[in-house]
């Protein structure tokens, strides 16, 4: 039986009448991602014609799902929140700490140790507030929620940007900061300014060498990495109804590169075949009852240009496989043009190694077509050039493969199979040699690709494709290598071709699973003790954040203007320093040390206005600090795309700098500046970020009249003493103006739960 069926049965019984009663007060029809947003509707808000990219509305998500790595800060917030026990159903996820070294059993006895006192930080706090935990080894988030949680036309969030994975069985499922999954799991409304809708149609049928994954991949090309901004993607057509469900979810997962809130595809057979298989008939039952709410109304998917603010059409039957990359996510060659866009750009074409899997693409019918291609390697006498790394997405998954023959099968062309946990993808990868940073070119099925995310080598070329494509040219050990057209040599010097990939959706013995890895919370966990150790170096209890001070703020210091493009791995590096997850002031010491500054070109090189020396970003920070003075981050495009970590908004709020200013931010990183009591401006012309020099005093002028829709104005003092005054704009809402007043939301939940 699933998880919390009772809710899912709950939401299913409401879900008819709410969206009835949407469609009577818009006077149209739904598009899904309209239904499921409606039906989810906080408290008693009567539908209404809310303004996309305008309104913002309360909604009340079904359930919360927390990753390690984010998991600490949430609930070191939340454990101030003072509630007994979470609100909602809601689970931990260990897959971001363990190290890819050697082998899975190794590495995670490894991490069992290093990492136990998170570990047992986690374990204790979820078995406390009713939280289900799941232990390191079991799997990869996204995929663990696929196979267990996630339901058609059910809404939750998470903390970790990838969490629209689920939007694969029909979800809208949102990446959040902590703070956001803390107010859900105190039973607090979660706001969402509504969101825009972009339509995807999917004509003809994924045919030959392409898989689901170069759907998002032409995607992002069109749409680049901030072009989903503050929309629901929600595909449709025959060539969604006719892919697999966990292919779907390959899709939503990486619709997080292109920023959008979260992608969806409406309930169909695929979906059901995925429940049952999965456990859940009951789920598909009850799903099948309500059908037609789980999908958009007829007439939107026979119009959609109506019902849609940009609709893009994508046939299927013509599609070809792409690569995304070096350095982003969105940068899509198709794979016959890769050997003269390679060359034009100079991009190293050997390929050193392919590494498939993570919580992008993992599932069964992934590994199963990259198996049919690694068994192609010894009938046709073939050698596999490139290294060849496997990262399960979860225990099932894992057990599963191994059970039907496919492990064998990537260990005969010498596959390393790592932990069933993100490892490479997030920078936890002990790769041999990184440290020499040596140019080269890797190739993976992950999602993202910003530089150093992998090994920490900033000269590591790395592209995105589907793990059919990986294993390819894995096996050829060469980027232009297109498998649709070229040849390889045997060992008998022939020339032979490796035919277009096969698999199976699922499995068709069944999953099996011996441990699946999880842990239910204690019944009443009310007498569970969770310590802290006050000399720990990886886990901190949270203070509050000082209040504003009621005036403007004067005298701010510029500590960095950012260059191009500035993620939430430029902020807040993951990797060797996920480990300091838990610990707010050790964290700080990697606050934007990957932005490159402005003036100089150099990553983790700003000048100290007091000493007129170049420091690193977070000493120079700590200094002023500790002179009592405040500071301002000016940043570019897109500012904070990538992660939901909430570090990224944290380590500044905590090191003492004020506002942060950018041309553009990203939607989670946007919201987590302003939670933590942060100011998150953007510039009102975006040619004044010219205009901010290296030595400027700035003072934010009219926070006294701090008011939704009213622009603020900066004073830039520069070094000669001249000045320019510039305008800000922000998109803060009142109650967002009341969390920057009280110096960040939790001191306002604080003040509710004593009150
Ligand atoms: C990522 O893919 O960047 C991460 C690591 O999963 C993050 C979460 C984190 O930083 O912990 C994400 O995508 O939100
Ligand atoms: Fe883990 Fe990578 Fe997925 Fe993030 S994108 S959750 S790091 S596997």
């Amino acid at each position: 039986m699933a998880f919390d069926i009772e809710m899912i049965k709950k939401v299913y019984a409401e879900m008819p009448a709410k969206i009835n009663a949407a469609r009577e007060a818009l006077g149209r029809p739904l598009t899904l991602s309209e239904k499921i947003l409606f039906s989810h509707l906080h408290g008693d808000q009567s539908p209404s014609n809310f303004e996309r990219g305008g309104s913002y509305v309360d909604f009340a998500p079904d359930r919360v799902a927390m990753q390690d790595a984010t998991a600490q800060m949430a609930l070191l917030q939340f454990m101030q929140a003072g509630r007994p026990k979470v609100a909602v159903p809601s689970t931990v996820h260990c897959d971001h700490l363990i190290s890819a070294k050697v082998e899975a059993k190794q590495d995670l006895q490894v991490a069992t140790t290093e990492s136990k006192e998170v570990y047992d930080f986690l374990a204790s706090v979820s078995n406390k507030y009713g939280i289900g935990f799941w232990k390191p080894g079991a799997g990869i988030i996204h995929q663990v929620v696929l196979e267990n949680y996630a339901f058609p036309g059910g809404m939750m969030i998470g903390t970790d940007s990838h969490t629209v994975n689920a939007g694969g069985l029909g979800m809208l499922a949102i990446g959040v900061g902590g703070a956001d999954a803390c107010d859900v799991m105190a039973g607090l409304a979660w706001e969402l300014k509504w969101p825009k809708l972009i339509g995807i149609k999917l004509t003809g049928k994924l045919n030959g060498w392409t898989a689901p994954k170069d759907v998002i991949l032409k995607v992002a090309g069109i749409l680049t990495v901030k072009g989903g901004t503050g929309a629901i993607v929600e595909y449709f057509g025959e060539g969604a109804t006719s892919m697999s469900c966990t292919g779907k979810g390959t899709i939503c997962n990486m619709g997080a590169e292109i920023g959008a809130t979260t992608s969806t595809f409406g309930y169909d057979a695929s979906m059901s075949r995925y429940l049952s298989s999965t456990g859940r008939a009951d789920v598909a039952a009850l799903a099948d009852g309500i059908a037609e709410h789980l999908t958009a109304d007829a007439e939107v998917y026979a119009n959609p240009e109506k019902y849609f603010d940009q609709v893009i059409e994508i046939d299927l039957n013509t599609l070809e496989p792409h690569l995304n990359g070096p350095f982003t996510p969105d940068l899509a060659t198709p794979i016959s043009k890769m050997k003269e866009v390679a060359a034009a750009n100079g991009w190293p074409t050997t390929v050193e190694v392919g590494l498939i899997g993570s919580c992008t693409n993992s599932s069964y019918e992934d590994i199963s077509r990259a198996v049919s291609l690694a068994k192609q390697v010894a009938q046709k006498g073939l050698t596999t050039k490139a290294e060849y790394m496997i990262t399960p997405g979860s225990e099932q998954v894992r057990y599963t493969i191994e059970r039907d023959g496919f492990l064998d099968v990537f260990s005969q062309i010498g596959a390393k199979v790592f932990a069933n946990a993100c490892g490479p993808c997030i920078g936890m990868w002990e790769r041999v040699g990184a440290e020499k940073k040596e140019k080269n070119t890797i190739v993976h099925s992950f999602n993202r690709n910003f530089a150093k995310r992998a090994d920490g080598n900033p000269n590591t070329f790395a592209f995105v494709a589907s793990p059919e494509i990986v294993t390819a040219l894995a096996i050829a050990g060469d980027l232009t290598f297109n498998p649709l057209t070229d040849t390889l040599t045997n060992d008998k010097g022939e020339q032979v071709k490796l035919d277009a990939p096969t698999g199976d959706e699922l499995p068709v013995k069944g999953f099996a699973v011996e441990d699946a890895g999880y842990q239910a919370p204690a019944v009443d966990g009310s007498s569970v003790v969770v310590a802290v150790d006050p000399a720990s170096k990886r886990l901190q209890l949270l203070d509050p954040f000082a209040a504003w001070e009621g005036t403007d703020l004067k005298s701010l210091k510029l500590l960095i203007k950012a260059k191009g493009k500035c993620t939430t791995d430029h902020i807040s590096m993951a990797g060797p320093w996920l480990k300091f997850r838990g610990h707010l002031d050790n964290i700080s010491n990697n606050m934007l040390i990957g932005a490159v500054n402005f003036f100089n070109e150099k990553t983790d090189s700003v000048k100290n206005q007091l000493t007129e020396a170049f420091d690193t970003v977070p000493n120079t920070q700590r200094a002023y600090k500790a002179a009592g003075i405040g500071t301002i981050v000016v940043g570019d495009e897109n500012y904070g795309e990538g992660s939901s970590r909430e570090h990224a908004a944290m380590e500044p709020r905590h090191l003492g700098v004020r506002v942060v200013l950018t041309k553009s931010f990203a939607r989670i990183h946007e919201t987590n500046l302003k939670k933590q009591g942060m100011l998150a401006l953007t510039f009102a012309n975006k040619l004044d970020y010219d205009k901010i020099q290296e030595d400027d005093t700035i003072d934010v002028v009219g926070l006294t009249s701090f008011a939704p829709g009213t622009p603020l104005t900066l004073v830039l003092t520069h070094k000669d003493g001249s000045t320019d005054s510039i305008e800000a704009n922000h998109t803060y809402n009142q109650q967002q103006i009341e969390w920057f007043k009280a110096g960040g939301a939790l001191n306002i939940i604080r003040k509710q739960v004593a009150g």
